[in-house]
């Protein structure tokens, strides 16, 4: 019996062989007695040509009236063919409608409110599927770094009662009779998990209530964090540099044809390699203060600062200390410059901004309490927390990188709800 074999394999199997594939019509376009379409399933697509006389009359008609978006299965001889893409074409010798598609909704030259409306259907398209193979490879590469270097993934709480970003962006939900939130970060817990595990990861969703509008910003998206104990956060920059290399390495290796279809240029990603540039806040702002950004010491750095930042560089830039007014609560304050929190976030290149934020953490309870109390924020949820403090403590670091922020920046893509297959957004959450 024969068995199907993947489209990609259709390009090295011996030619003149009789196969069988299955798929959905990428193409269809008829002329007369002979019916071109094109196939595709996960791996690829290959040109089909059906020929009225080489089949049953039948099947011929199926494939004549066929509707984009069809699942078929097709037998036929594998054939070199310059014209075709990839060189072969299969000549149908068999041809079976498995389920028939109504007229699809997409055509080419759609509005993106109408992919956005029809993201179930459109998530079949070969950029979506592309973009999603790339970000399946770098997520992979993390993890296999991360194992290899002794981290123990772990399976934070997504329902929770504190903030760990602020108040500002949180998404609140009734809890059965009490008041809830979804999670902005693992990080607390990730800590609460290191007094065991000492390294350890998770990769999770976590949800900002973000109003702004830009091309950055999810409300749920992808959070790699990472705790590490013993550490501090000029350790915590080198693990990141490291991990990201590998991201970026395993998406090169796994997904190199992905990255082609999408356009995207590769010689910049080959260049990334530890070590990545680092640069305090202040040397920033005196470099934003030279291209003639109007910005005062304590301010946060937004996109169109981390834009002028980067615009030249060619490999991720680590931003440190920042500002103790600009940053949460948790940090570690810097023993040389109690201004700033030992932190830092790390910019990608050519303009693309922030992808993580990390610093070393606050073990000094009394430090994190005078903190609390000043900027107003109600102990009782953070007791748990800052027990952490009370039993054992350890200097530790972590950080977290946002998942679709990497995908957006390695695929080269204009919006963040691309590196994710249904985006949710402050007016979207549907399909
Ligand atoms: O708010 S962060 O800068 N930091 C934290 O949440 C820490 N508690 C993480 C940690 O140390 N464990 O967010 C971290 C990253 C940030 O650099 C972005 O890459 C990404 O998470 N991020 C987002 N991605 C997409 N959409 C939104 N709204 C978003 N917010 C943060």
């Amino acid at each position: 019996m024969m068995s199907f074999l993947p489209i990609a394999q259709l390009f090295t199997a011996p030619s003149d062989q009789e196969v069988e594939a299955r798929g959905w019509i990428y193409r269809a376009r008829s002329s007369g007695a002979i019916v071109f379409l094109v196939l595709r399933d996960a791996t690829g697509i290959i040109q089909v040509t059906v020929k009225k006389g080489n089949l049953p009359d039948r099947e011929f008609e199926a494939a004549h009236g066929i509707t984009v978006e069809s699942s078929v299965t097709v037998k036929g001889r594998l054939h070199e063919d310059r014209r075709a893409p990839g060189g072969r074409e299969m000549r149908a010798s068999g041809f079976e409608v498995v389920g028939a598609a109504q007229v699809f909704p997409i055509t080419q030259h759609q509005s993106e409110e109408l992919l956005l409306d029809h993201r179930h259907l459109w998530v079949r398209s070969r950029e979506q599927t592309a973009v999603m193979k790339v970000k399946a490879a770098a997520m992979a590469g993390a993890r296999s770094w991360l194992e290899e270097n002794d981290f123990t993934e772990v399976t934070p709480p997504i329902l929770t009662t504190n903030a760990c970003e602020g108040g500002t962006t949180l998404f609140k939900l009734k809890y059965f009779d009490r008041d809830a939130y979804l999670s902005q970060s693992a990080q607390m817990y990730l800590e609460a998990l290191l007094f065991s595990l000492e390294r350890v990861y998770s990769i999770t969703p976590s949800f900002r209530a973000e109003k702004s509008r830009t091309t950055r910003h999810l409300t749920e998206y992808w959070h790699l964090e990472l705790e590490e104990a013993w550490v501090d956060y000029r350790g915590n920059m080198e693990i990141q540099e490291q991990m990201v290399t590998a991201m970026i390495e395993s998406v090169l290796a796994g997904a190199k044809d992905e990255l082609l279809l999408l356009r995207k240029d590769i010689e910049p990603l080959k260049a990334i390699a530890p070590p990545f540039k680092r640069m305090t806040y202040a040397q920033a702002v005196d470099k934003l203060r030279g291209l003639s950004y109007e910005i005062s010491w304590g301010c946060d750095l937004g996109a169109p600062e981390e834009r002028a930042l980067t615009a030249e560089e060619t490999v991720p830039v680590f931003v440190t200390n920042y500002p103790k007014e600009c940053k949460a609560f948790y940090m570690k304050e810097d023993e040389d410059d109690p201004r700033t929190y030992a932190c830092a976030d790390l910019l990608a290149p050519a303009g693309f901004g922030e992808i993580i934020g990390g610093s070393e953490r606050e073990t000094d309870l009394g430090k994190l309490i005078a903190r609390m109390q000043e900027q107003g924020i109600a102990m009782g949820p953070y007791e748990w927390y800052l027990d952490l403090r009370r039993y054992g403590s350890v200097p530790h670091s972590g950080f977290g990188l946002g998942v679709e922020r990497v995908v957006k920046f390695v695929c080269g893509l204009e919006h963040i709800r691309d590196a994710i297959p249904f985006p949710r957004t402050v007016s979207r959450v549907y399909p």
